[in-house]
This record gives structure tokens, C-alpha cells and sequence, in this order.
């Protein structure tokens, strides 16, 4: 898979007439010495599979006729006293058969051989901005190559970010990515239903947080792929609310918007239900309005439709739904265009997904929102928040927040909901928080 990926992005490098360097992290210290769990960069993993720390793949196209494409990675050296102590490393030697690249060379003598590398190349892909000590060593390099141009020896002129090569190519899944995104999804599913069935009144936001990432690590995952959300009641109104640390109530709703990382492909899914197991009249309500939306936006989506479509599709069954319950007061045409509801649904429907949560990709081309094509997975995630303390509603709706999120793959029939099965039909969702088998309720 990840060869394929190099092979992809060494045809548009050698149409750009570029070299690329695409570095992975370092660890990052947490406090003092103790450092965070490890995760690659994604333009890194993408294109290598290799995951551990201080490395950089070099791509060069090969633009000399009878040059070969060439894939340079620079890596840690085998160094048995380290491992003693901070793990087995991968080391140069074992490098090109373990990931298949042409060549491999020690991380610390990358900034000296890169001018060398990259000369008669007219452009250079790198991504600034991650690492400003990275960079500052990646302007030297290529500062020194300019100094010693001359003869046939060009210096690069341009400097060109990933975005449109890497993460074009990044934006249309593989068959390969897509079954890593089945997988996350099917240990999101997992612990999503496992979460229904442990909530009640008095067990905690954080019992839950910590169900999660249980549930995700030990079916395989390599952890959340973003910090999990679990709000209890008006919790649920903040929209990025990560505190995860007070007990659930009676009569309540939860919010978990929580998605496992499998190979580092992200799932991201959003189930809303009773505490108690049971949806209160109100809370059914709002609930099946933002449950309508996300069917229809679902429903909406194929290849041909433009991303923007996909939240008008949602917005106008919320509005039209706010509207019938007189949480807005004009016509749904009226309050469309008046944007009040942006009181009770204040952010966008989708986002692109893959390696990175919010994934790479391109939202808009020429100007104008981006035609959906196969191979394109979004979020589609519609919600309603009515504030603990918007005292222009009724008091009845106050601390009220849903939000419904699936995973959505654009093929070229239409679509695919790759975290179909997570149960979100209202019966089905009391049916599984009352601890009734899933086969049962799906009946
Ligand atoms: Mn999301």
C-alpha cells in the first residue's frame, strides 16, 4: 500500500519537475522528561508505513533521461546500547527490504546530503510551519545549494507546499486505506455500543472516556484519533467539551463523539442517547429532527454533488424541523436566509476524512465548493444545541444538544456509510442502552 502511494506521488513529482522531503515527528515531551505516546506525521506514514521517530523520506522523480525514480529514507541507526533502553529500532541496514525503499542512509546525515539530493530540481515539496527548528535546518540546505550553483548545478526556484500533490492523492482513498478505515470503524462500533449499554444514571463521563479507549486499543486500534468528547446533558452544547468529568443524570442525554485510529486511519462518529435508556418527548424530538437531516444529507450524497450541498441538505430538514417546533418563529424559507439558526447549529456538516481527522484535501476549486468523486470520504454530521441558558426558548428545550455523526464514503454509485451498524434509530438506540441484544432490536 504504501509503495503504491509512493509510486502515485512520484508520477506528479516528475511532472512538477520535483524533489520532495517529507520528515515524520520526533517524540514530544509531556512534562520534564516523560514524553507523549509516539504518533507519525501522516504525509510521512502515508508514504512509508515506518513509524518510528526522527526520520525524513526524500523522493527524487529520477528527471535525468534513463534516471530512475529514487526513494531515499533516512533513518535511526541500529544502536544496541539506545535500545537497551528506548526500544528496537529498525536500523539502515534492514530499512530498503522491510519497506521497500530504494535506499536508506543515518537521519544524521540527511541536512549534509540533502543540497546534493535536491540540485536540478526546479521545485521542492515541504510543508513549513510544523517544526521551526526543522525548518530553519531545511532553509540552510537549500540556502547552501544556491550558494553552490553554478556550471550545470541548478538550484531549485520554487518551494511548493503538499497540498497540491500529497494531499490530493491523499484525498482519494485506496481500496488498501479504505479496509484500514472499515476496521477503525468496526472497533468504533464496538465501543460505542458497549458505551449505550454501560451509561445510567451515577456512572461517570470519565468511566466512559476510559471504556472507549479500552475498547479501542484492545480490538486492535491504535488509540482514539482525537480526544474523545462524552457530554452528559448541556455538556453537549459545548461543542469541543473534552473535560469528560462529571457524572451522568437521570433523564439526560449523552453525547459521545469518539472514533478509533487504526493504522493510523481515523474513524470519527458522534452517537447521542438517554442516560436512563429511555429518550424523554423533547429530547425524542430534537432528536429525530437531527436524525432526518443526517439521513437526508446521507441520502444526498454522490458523486457529481457539490460539498456545500450536502450541509444545505441537512440545514434545511433542521431548520424546517426548528421551525415546526417554534424554536424559530418565521417560515423555514425566511429563517434559511435570516441564519437565526445559527444559534442551534453554528458549525458545518462535513469534514474530509482519512489519516488525519480533519483530513487533507481541498474544500473548494477555482473558487466554487468541490464536486464530490469517488474515492472521497466526509463526515456528515448535522447537530442542534439549545444553550443551558437561552432564555428566549422555552425552558423545556434548555441543555438539550444532539449530534449525530457518521462516516461516509462518496463511490460511484452514490455512497457508502462505512460506520453503518452503529445504532442510531431511536428504538434501536433504547433498545441497545436497555441492554436488549443488537440482533433483537435491529429486528
Ligand atoms: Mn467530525
Amino acid at each position: 500500500m504504501y509503495r503504491e502511494h509512493r509510486r502515485r506521488f512520484l508520477d506528479r513529482l516528475r511532472a512538477e519537475r520535483a524533489a520532495a522531503v517529507i520528515p515524520t515527528a520526533s517524540h514530544k515531551v509531556r512534562n520534564h522528561d516523560a514524553e507523549y505516546r509516539f504518533r507519525p506525521e501522516s504525509d510521512f506514514w502515508y508514504l512509508t508505513g515506518f513509524d518510528e521517530p526522527d526520520a525524513c523520506l526524500v523522493l527524487l522523480p529520477g528527471l535525468a533521461k534513463d534516471e530512475a525514480p529514487r526513494s531515499v529514507l533516512y533513518l535511526r541507526e541500529k544502536d544496541k546500547e539506545r535500545e537497551i533502553w528506548t526500544g528496537r529500532r529498525l536500523g539502515v541496514a534492514a530499512a530498503p527490504a522491510a519497506l521497500g525503499v530504494d535506499e536508506a542512509r543515518p537521519i544524521e546525515s540527511l541536512w549534509t546530503d540533502l543540497p546534493k539530493l535536491l540540485s536540478n530540481h526546479e521545485r521542492i515539496v515541504y510543508r513549513t510551519g510544523i517544526d521551526a527548528a526543522r525548518d530553519a535546518k531545511f532553509l540552510e540546505a537549500t540556502t547552501r545549494l544556491r550558494w553552490a550553483a553554478r556550471g550545470n548545478v541548478a538550484p531549485p526556484a520554487e518551494l511548493v507546499d503538499v497540498a497540491p500533490t500529497l494531499h490530493e492523492l491523499r484525498l482519494f482513498k485506496t481500496p488498501a486505506e479504505l479496509d484500514c478505515m472499515r476496521r477503525a470503524a468496526r472497533i468504533t462500533r464496538e465501543a460505542h455500543v458497549e458505551c449505550m449499554r454501560r451509561a445510567r444514571p451515577s456512572v461517570s463521563e470519565t468511566e466512559l472516556d476510559a471504556l472507549l479507549e479500552y475498547t479501542f486499543r484492545k480490538d486492535g486500534g491504535t488509540g482514539p484519533a482525537y480526544t474523545p468528547i462524552v457530554a452528559g446533558g448541556a455538556n453537549a452544547c459545548i461543542l469541543h467539551y473534552v473535560e469528560n468529568d462529571q457524572p451522568l443524570k437521570d433523564g439526560e442525554l449523552l453525547l459521545i463523539d469518539a472514533g478509533a485510529e487504526y493504522d493510523y486511519y481515523a474513524c470519527d462518529v458522534t452517537r447521542t442517547f438517554p442516560v436512563n435508556g429511555r429518550f424523554t418527548p423533547d429530547q425524542r424530538a430534537i432528536y429525530s429532527i437531527v436524525l432526518e437531516a443526517q439521513l437526508a444529507a446521507i441520502a444526498h450524497t454522490r458523486p457529481g454533488v457539490r460539498f456545500t450541498d450536502v450541509h444545505e441538505r441537512a440545514l434545511e430538514v433542521l431548520v424546517r424541523g426548528l421551525c415546526g417546533l417554534g424554536l424559530l418563529r418565521g417560515t423555514p424559507e425566511e429563517e434559511l436566509r435570516g441564519e437565526a439558526y445559527k444559534r442551534f447549529y453554528m458549525h458545518r456538516t462535513s469534514h474530509w476524512l482519512g489519516l488525519d481527522v480533519h483530513d487533507c484535501g481541498a474544500y473548494s476549486k477555482d473558487g466554487a465548493s468541490r464536486v464530490l468523486e469517488p474515492g472521497m470520504v466526509l463526515t456528515i454530521e448535522p447537530g442542534l444545541y439549545l444553550a443551558p441558558d437561552d432564555d428566549t426558548i422555552d425552558a423545556r428545550w434548555r441543555g438539550i444538544g444532539v449530534r449525530i455523526e457518521d462516516d461516509v464514503l462518496v463511490t460511484a454509485a452514490g455512497h457508502e456509510v462505512l460506520t453503518a451498524g452503529i445504532p442510531k434509530d431511536v428504538d434501536e438506540v433504547e433498545a441497545v442502552c436497555q441492554g436488549r441484544a443488537l440482533a433483537q432490536a435491529a429486528r
